[in-house]
């Protein structure tokens, strides 16, 4: 197998999303530190690894792979020792990839950067209440997708669930997911915490990523 090499920070979600897959299958690596806050994505040398400037890149045996979540796909689909993680059957691999495509867009860019990016990065204090309920909008989403399964995309852990998880865990820097409200959503958290790799590939980072956010003391304004 190829020497794997991971571009990234640790609080940085999709980075953890391809942290929690490599431990799911138990994949060695080299992690390199990408410090976002000294532009370091920006660097000539990283920006001809990914030249969108983003964290996480992978290198596998020299060849770039970009994207957490293509990286996920490509990571379970090339070391996977069966495909319960991204099932080869089409119609449930379709599940998979559309747990993974709302996770990006809606999960992860619209509700979690679009909230997160302005208050770490451009010095923000004021969250208007349009973006917390971006947020629990998706808790209410994914509450509805473990509606008859213990699993995002089914009955067994794939990449989905290590992809959204990184999303959700950190939005909670800004709302709880309140028991009463998602079931589904906190059993499927308490559910994921149990793996045994995920403190140091997911919890981690979360605790990180938590308390940068709320050492800058935000307001939530109408
Ligand atoms: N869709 C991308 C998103 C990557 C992304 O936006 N990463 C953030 C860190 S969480 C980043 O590198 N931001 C730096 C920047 O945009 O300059 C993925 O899943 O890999």
């Amino acid at each position: 197998m190829g020497k794997i090499v991971l571009y990234g920070i640790e609080a940085s979600p999709p980075v953890r999303s391809v942290l929690l897959t490599l431990n799911a299958l138990d994949l060695p690596y080299e992690f390199i530190d990408v410090d976002l806050f000294a532009k370091a994505n920006k660097s000539e040398e990283f920006l001809k690894i990914n030249p969108g400037g983003t964290v996480p890149a992978l290198l596998d045996d020299g060849q770039a792979i970009l994207d957490s979540h293509a990286i996920i796909a490509y990571l379970a689909s090339k070391y996977g020792k069966d495909d319960s993680l991204y099932p080869k059957d089409l119609v449930k691999r379709s599940v998979v990839d559309h747990r993974l495509f709302f996770e990006a867009s809606m999960a992860f860019e619209r509700a979690l950067r679009g909230t997160t990016k302005p208050i770490i990065f451009d010095n923000e204090t004021n969250v208007p209440q349009q973006k917390i309920d971006n947020i629990t909008e998706v808790y209410g989403i994914v509450n509805k997708f473990l509606q008859d399964h213990p699993y995002v995309a089914g009955d067994n852990l794939t990449i989905a669930d290590l992809s959204l998880i990184t999303s959700i865990s950190s939005m909670h820097a800004y709302i709880d997911s309140d028991a009463a409200k998602y079931p589904n959503l906190v059993a499927w958290i308490k559910r994921l915490e149990q793996l045994p790799y995920y403190e140091k590939a997911n919890g981690n980072g979360t605790k990180q990523l938590i308390e940068l956010i709320k050492s800058k003391n935000i307001t939530i304004v109408p």
